[in-house]
């Protein structure tokens, strides 16, 4: 007899669904710009119709890094606390709605402005480049629906709760929760920047703004964004990829351990992105590299209990040889190889984050293209091919359609595709940093100077494997719609994993909330506190406002 699967709720999935077309509407924008970006890099090629290439940069980053992600994560998590916490109430839903037209509306105003030259000041906004206030108000409407989201996931969850006593919430939506409890305590600090200095600042309001205050305020933020963007990708590889290879969960206790060490350490940490900026006396920036490498443990943990994970699959199928066990994992299934190649992309990312991270190792790749390298490894291959990978499954399961072969057979061409674009475009930008190419710059001779010169190959380099990431983007945007709209009608399971029949339980202690949340407040203080009072105290005259970068 077949198994009947269980299914997200048909509302639900809209919900889910609405937020994946964003995602991917905003993956081939962005993918657009990053392609022109790269070639025009290259020296190559010049952009037409007076387009600048910061205007491309901006949207490239903007579209990519913040609303592809957003989007995706938070479609998942709804889909995911609606598949293991049950369906959604009304009223949790209708607050996932107004959540996702808040930030649908921020996303357009933000790009309107990008898009007609008024804000070509990149992602990370850094004053004293100045955008439009438009650009700023999208971003917060973005911030606030992303808000609405999370406190609708929190009261589910604490619904569960309320139904269980004395059980532990499903391990994907505890999961969740420590995510979205990072992001709303994380993304304070870019709300205050954005609505107490670059609104008024942009509106003329204020004359100058306190540029390392906005910067600080900015890390604060920029530094756990990336860990928002990891998490979800680590609930996959925890709670999904076990089940899709037809394992088990190594230890349920923890994988919700290692997510509460990110919610403890991924905040504390923001001066590693600051660490050659005057203004900050060395010592807090040694507290805070301490406490970046103290975040690298729950990864380590990861790495532990995937291998685990996928050893005791392999001996239970009767490997018997050191690695024997990498047989028997199912590589010709996406829905597992693609996330895999991700797991392994991050073995070189992860080792440059703890480079960068090396306060003295910093000196040499800061600003450098390196670090362009380093995150697209990270966000651009670790993460994003675990969402694709979790797309080939959560699209269809959605849409009551299936990943037939043929689509499958794609996936893994679209995956060796994009990795070995980007091992090309990524390598090259670690090797040119390395050499001293500067990051957020566009193409120049630098006066006609011989280590400017060394470079272009590298450059070119890029534009090569850019160009094999773009034709990437367009074969999964490809299998998207297919598996929204034109796909073989079926069901297709929302896979989520279980834990050996004789695991030990796990404690009661891990939804101890206010605890986790008092340390958090703790360890930011503690981080904080002392410079940031210096930032304000001791406070250089303010910056006027730059603006037209193109
Ligand atoms: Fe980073 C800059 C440090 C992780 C993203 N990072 C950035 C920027 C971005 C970014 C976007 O300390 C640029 C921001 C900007 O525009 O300026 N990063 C780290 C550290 C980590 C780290 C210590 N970064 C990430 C992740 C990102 C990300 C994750 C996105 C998702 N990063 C930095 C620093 C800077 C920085 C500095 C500033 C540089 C500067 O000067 O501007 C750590 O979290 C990394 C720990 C990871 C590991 C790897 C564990 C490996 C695993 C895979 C296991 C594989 C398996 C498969 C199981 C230790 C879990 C194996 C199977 C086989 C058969 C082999």
């Amino acid at each position: 007899m077949r198994e009947t699967i269980a299914k997200v709720d048909k509302k639900d999935a809209k919900l889910a669904l609405a937020h994946m077309i964003v995602a991917f509407t905003a993956l081939f924008l962005g993918g657009i710009c990053g392609l022109l970006q790269v070639l025009v890099r290259s020296g190559k090629m010049e952009l037409p119709a007076g387009i600048g290439y910061y205007q491309l940069l901006t949207a490239h980053g903007v579209l990519l890094a913040l609303i592809l992600t957003t989007f995706f994560i938070i479609g998942f998590q709804f889909a995911g606390m609606s598949r293991t916490a049950g369906t959604l109430s009304d009223k949790t839903r209708l607050a996932g709605w107004i959540g996702f037209w808040t930030m649908t509306i921020g996303t357009a105003i933000t790009t309107f402005y990008i898009l007609t030259g008024e804000a070509s000041v990149l992602y990370t906004f850094y004053a004293p480049l100045q955008a439009h206030v438009g650009f700023y108000i999208g971003l917060a409407l973005v911030v606030v629906g992303s808000w609405i989201a999370g406190f609708a996931m929190f009261v589910h969850y604490a619904k569960w709760k309320k139904q269980h006593p004395g059980q532990n919430g499903p391990l994907l939506s505890f999961m969740i929760v420590v995510n979205m409890a990072l992001w709303l305590i994380a993304s304070l600090g870019v709300a205050a920047t954005v609505l107490l200095q670059f609104i008024p600042w942009s509106l003329g309001w204020t004359e100058n703004i306190n540029v390392l205050v906005s910067r600080t305020l900015f890390w604060y933020f920029g530094h756990p964004l990336v860990y928002f963007w990891l998490l979800p990708a680590y609930m996959i590889w925890y709670v999904v990829i076990p089940k899709v290879i037809g394992g088990k969960i190594f230890s349920d206790s923890l994988a919700r351990m290692s997510f509460i060490l990110f919610l403890f350490f991924s905040i504390p940490v923001g001066f590693h992105h600051q660490l050659t900026e005057p203004g900050i006396d060395p010592f807090w920036k040694y507290i805070q590299v301490v406490l970046t490498l103290m975040v690298v443990i729950p990864s380590l943990m990861t790495a532990f209990s995937m291998f685990a994970m996928f050893e005791r699959f392999g001996r239970s199928k009767g490997a018997s040889s050191l690695f024997g066990w990498l047989r028997f994992l199912p590589w010709k299934d996406a829905r597992f190889l693609v996330p895999f190649i991700g797991m392994i992309a991050f073995i070189p990312g992860g080792a440059g984050g703890i480079i960068n991270a090396s306060h003295q190792l910093n000196q040499v790749v800061h600003n450098t293209i390196w670090v362009t390298g380093h995150f697209h490894l990270t966000i651009a291959t670790t993460v994003i091919l675990t969402f694709f990978g979790a797309a080939y499954w959560l699209i269809p399961h959605l849409t009551g359609r299936t990943f037939t072969n043929q689509l499958n057979q794609l996936a893994i061409v679209q995956a060796v595709v994009w990795s070995i674009g980007m091992l090309i475009m990524s390598g090259a930008m670690h090797w040119a940093g390395l050499y001293g190419a500067p990051r957020r710059s566009s193409f120049s001779l630098y006066g006609n100077s011989s280590q400017a010169a060394d470079w272009i190959p590298y450059q070119i380099a890029q534009a090569v494997g850019g160009t094999m990431l773009f034709l990437g983007i367009l074969l999964v945007l490809y299998i998207v719609v297919q598996l929204l709209w034109f796909a073989p009608k079926g069901d297709e399971e929302f896979p989520i994993g279980e834990t050996e029949e004789h695991a030990e339980k796990t404690p009661l202690f891990f939804d101890k909330w206010w605890l986790w949340i008092i340390i958090v407040v703790v360890l930011i203080l503690l981080a904080y506190t002392i410079p940031f009072t210096h930032m304000i105290d001791q406070a250089p005259p303010g910056s006027p406002g730059y603006r037209n970068l193109c």
